[in-house]
């Protein structure tokens, strides 16, 4: 079987595909320089969408940390987004070749983008991502969009790896709002105990349907552990509920999910 079935034949059964290194060590090693300037608040938008350039990205910060003086910005962010609209680096990264070859197996289809973000989970007080699906963030729309997430630091259970149930994107479950981590599922909506953790190496990445049930831990460790994501959707993707991305944070509402020009090559 050659390794595009066999990722799609992983994706539909359980929901997610990992990719052992994904990305070459040299454009690795640029992310690596590109998160820090962007967590130290280095880079700034610089392309327009619809004529309009914001004057920052999208930043959440670390609940416990945003006011400390004592600690460099990029230990009390949690997360910016919307830099592959905005930046010419990012709008790069999320066309790379590799990607790209994935999730044109993975969905059968051409490739449309929404957006990226940089999650950050700072050495001890990176708060939980509590569990969710991702489809509880936005309306309904067929097929579902895949979530790509790359490992940029070593991802293990003590630094707050993802955690994955497989199997669980067969249904859209009722999650409750949450002031911080917006919509929740709770452990008795899902069986705990089939949860499993994805550590994973710098340049390797999970491919996953936005249905999957996933959840990170809180980082206690000494270590950070950096994640670069981005929301795909197919080329054939249709809007079942109206789309009304102001459920999104921060996000122009205006926003789209872009078609990619496929790779030369491909
Ligand atoms: O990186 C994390 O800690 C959480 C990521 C996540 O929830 C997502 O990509 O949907």
């Amino acid at each position: 079987m050659d390794t595009g079935t066999a990722q799609r034949n992983a994706f539909v059964k359980d929901g997610y595909v990992v990719v052992p290194d994904l990305i070459g060590p040299e454009a690795l090693a640029e992310l690596d320089r590109m998160a820090d300037r962007l967590l130290d608040g280095e880079l700034k938008p610089q392309l327009p969408y619809e004529g309009h350039v914001p004057d920052h990205f999208y930043t959440f910060w670390e609940p416990a940390a945003e006011g400390r003086s004592d600690l460099p910005r990029r230990d009390r962010v949690r997360l910016m987004a919307n830099m592959c609209r905005h930046h010419p680096y990012f709008r790069a990264l999320v066309r790379h070749p590799a990607i790209y070859r994935v999730l044109s197996c993975l969905f059968g289809t051409g490739v449309r983008v929404f957006s990226d973000s940089l999650f950050m989970k700072p050495a001890r007080h990176g708060i939980e991502a509590a569990m969710h699906q991702d489809t509880a963030f936005w309306p309904k729309i067929d097929p579902n969009a895949i979530n790509f997430w790359l490992a940029i630091d070593p991802a293990t259970v003590e630094n707050g790896c993802l955690h994955v149930i497989p199997g669980t994107h067969g249904t859209d479950l009722p999650h409750r709002d949450d002031p911080v981590q917006g919509h929740v599922l709770s452990d008795k909506q899902v069986d705990v105990g089939r949860l499993i953790p994805l550590e994973m190496e710098p340049g390797s990445a999970v491919f996953f349907d936005s249905s999957l049930v996933h959840r990170s831990r809180p980082n206690h460790s000494a270590r950070s552990r950096r994640a670069y994501a981005v929301v795909y959707g197919a080329e054939t993707l249709r809007h079942v509920e109206p789309w009304n991305i102001n459920t999104i944070a921060e996000a122009t509402p205006s926003y789209e999910f872009e078609l990619i020009e496929p790779p030369v090559g491909s």
